[in-house]
């Protein structure tokens, strides 16, 4: 999608550092972290959120769940524990419209999230 950052980010035309990737994901850190490590994990598909996504979008997502734990643990933080989340829609403070998973480590986490 031509308008979106993270897209944008994507295709190399925002300079962001690619921490991880593969065929079907890529992860880089987010620009104002919440936590010591705090990494975005996206799709290179663009599907705008979780509520978006189609039943066809199924094996994708799994595969973002196995690349957060792939993520975590080469950041150091999956024997300490981290968090992941993903913020869907307005309410669920979703502010970039192309689907990312939240992994934040490095302290320990509040519950619940505010
Ligand atoms: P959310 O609020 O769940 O949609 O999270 C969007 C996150 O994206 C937010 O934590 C800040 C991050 N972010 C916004 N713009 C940029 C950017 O240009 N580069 C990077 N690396 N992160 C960004």
């Amino acid at each position: 999608m031509s308008d979106c950052l993270f897209c944008k980010i994507r295709d190399g035309e925002l300079p962001t550092e690619i921490v991880w990737q593969d065929d079907q994901a890529l992860a880089f850190r987010d620009l104002h972290p919440q936590a010591p490590t705090h990494i975005l994990v996206i799709p290179r598909q663009h599907i705008t959120s979780l509520a978006a996504a189609k039943k066809p979008d199924a094996a994708l997502l799994g595969h973002l769940q196995f690349s957060v734990a792939e993520v975590a643990r080469l950041s150091g933080v999956a024997e300490s524990g981290y968090r992941v989340v993903c913020n869907s829609g307005t309410q669920g403070g979703q502010t970039v419209l192309h689907l990312h998973l939240h992994v934040l480590g490095g302290r320990a986490m509040n519950w619940p999230p505010g």
